[in-house]
């Protein structure tokens, strides 16, 4: 069998794990509620000449408007339509963000909410970032379209049809996240549906996708979708390239549904890594550094070629998904930037950086009541854009946590920094110090 042939067999089996980044470069960063004219701004100024291989979007497609509270962060997480436009920009600009980030080496990996539409209590109207018509209260999407026939209601045993029980592998899969509309992933038409979704995507140019809420899904169902989707645009990759997907599953352990029964579909989320990595830090539990000798399988965490790894994502930087308290945010700078060099300097899984924007927190008997704070905005709703100060941190709100001298090596470095840094860093972290100096 010749070379050439073995490498595609190869490709086709394993491509969904690669993550199709530019050679020398070794993670990517969530620019999390950005909007698509700064992304390209951002890749083409900074991304770029600092070695960043990627970024995650925030979902791209028609979502409900939320008013109470006042345009939350999370109305992005409830579909109404796949249209390309929400508060971050519309088709034009989207596409106009991929080439332009393509075209320098940084490419995008879409935020799939593929489980669900809208919350059942959303109502009816056309109360959506593209204007579209829906009813929430009889499950109609006709932008899609989307008709009763297309959600799991009659699958669903709990009492309320919603998720009850996290034991019960069914419930978790076939019943509402939150009463988010469950949609039927076993019938075709969805399937295809959603496949159209992501293949038109592919089509303008993106690297992969971050399948929201994966736990949600069978893995079969998800792998019936993945099978109908494109190889990547051979404007700007090779020709048979698959996109890459990491799914999101949060198996902190002691529920049926784990992690592994995802790896046929690509990487997942390891949430043990932010959790674990934030006790060490932090030294709760008795936990050391010196104790990061064997980071990674060592520690209990999936294989590192199924890992997306993450110091904390856009949900448990808020108290929101899973984590706990042992997380290292933006807030806690000091450890942040020593969990995030860290994070780069090993070589376990496949890292994504944190980039947020700044909200006011308050709290009551310990949970932040303003955990739902959406971007900084406008008046009129619209998102504000990213400034950059002299220092070259950025203002209007946005923390930028991804250009913090700590986590990004060098401002002038080339597009090999973070590798060079992160191996140089690993052989440092792995005979790690007891101490914990950090800057
Ligand atoms: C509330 C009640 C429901 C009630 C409903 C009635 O909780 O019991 O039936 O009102 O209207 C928002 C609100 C939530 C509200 C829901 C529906 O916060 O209070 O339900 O809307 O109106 C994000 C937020 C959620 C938000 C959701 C939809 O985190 O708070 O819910 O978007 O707007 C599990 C999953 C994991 C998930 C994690 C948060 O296994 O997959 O919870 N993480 C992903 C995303 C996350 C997103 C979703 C999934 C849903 O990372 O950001 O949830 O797409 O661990
Ligand atoms: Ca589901």
């Amino acid at each position: 069998m010749g070379i050439y042939f073995l490498l595609l067999i190869v490709g086709f089996c394993w491509g969904q794990y690669n993550p199709n980044t530019v050679s020398g470069t070794t993670s990517i960063v969530h620019l999390f509620e950005w909007r698509w004219a700064d992304v390209a701004l951002e890749c083409e100024r900074y991304l770029a000449p600092n070695g960043f291989g990627g970024v995650q979007i925030s979902p791209p497609n028609e979502n409900v408007i939320v008013t109470d509270p006042w345009q939350p962060w999370w109305e992005r997480y409830q579909p109404v339509s796949y249209k390309l436009c929400s508060r971050s920009g519309n088709e034009t600009e989207f596409r106009d963000m991929v080439a332009r980030c393509n075209n320098v080496g940084v490419h995008i990996y879409v935020d799939a909410v593929i489980n669900h539409m809208c919350g059942a209590s959303a109502g009816a109207g056309d109360h959506a970032t593209c204007g579209s018509y829906f009813d929430a209260n009889t499950e109609d999407f006709p932008a899609v379209p989307y008709s009763g026939l297309d959600f799991n209601d009659r699958k669903c045993k709990s009492r309320s049809g919603d998720i009850e029980d996290y034991q019960d592998v069914s419930q978790v899969r076939d019943c509402r996240l939150v009463s988010l509309l469950d949609l039927a992933l076993e019938k075709d038409d969805v399937r295809s549906k959603v496949a159209e979704y992501l293949n038109r995507l592919i089509g303008i140019g993106v690297a992969g996708f971050r399948l929201d809420a994966a736990k949600h899904m069978w893995p079969g169902d998800l792998k019936a979708v993945l099978d109908k989707l494109k190889d990547l645009n051979t404007t700007w990759f090779p020709a048979g390239t698959k996109p890459f997907i990491y799914q999101e599953v949060i198996d902190l352990g002691g529920e049926p549904i784990q992690c592994s029964q995802y790896f046929g579909n690509g990487r997942v989320t390891e949430f043990k890594y932010g959790a674990k990595l934030g006790t060490v830090l932090r030294k709760w539990d008795g936990e050391k550094m010196a104790y990061l000798k064997n980071w990674g399988e060592g520690w209990g965490f999936v294989p590192a070629d199924r890992a997306l790894v993450f110091v904390d994502n856009h949900d448990n930087q808020r108290g929101h998904g899973a984590g706990g308290a042992s997380i290292l945010t933006f807030w806690d700078a000091r450890l942040y930037k020593m969990a995030v060099g860290f994070m780069l300097a090993h070589p376990y899984g496949f890292p994504r950086i944190m980039s947020s924007f700044h909200w006011s927190r308050y709290f009551v008997n310990g949970k932040d009541v303003n955990d739902w704070m959406g971007p900084p905005s406008e008046s009129d709703g619209s998102i504000k854009p990213v400034t950059i100060n002299a220092d070259t941190t950025c203002g209007n709100g946005w923390v930028c946590e991804h250009r913090w001298r700590q986590i990004s090596p060098s401002p002038t470095g080339g597009t090999t920094a973070a590798t060079r840094w992160r191996s140089a860093e690993a052989i440092k972290a792995s005979s790690s110090s007891t101490t914990t100096s950090g800057s």
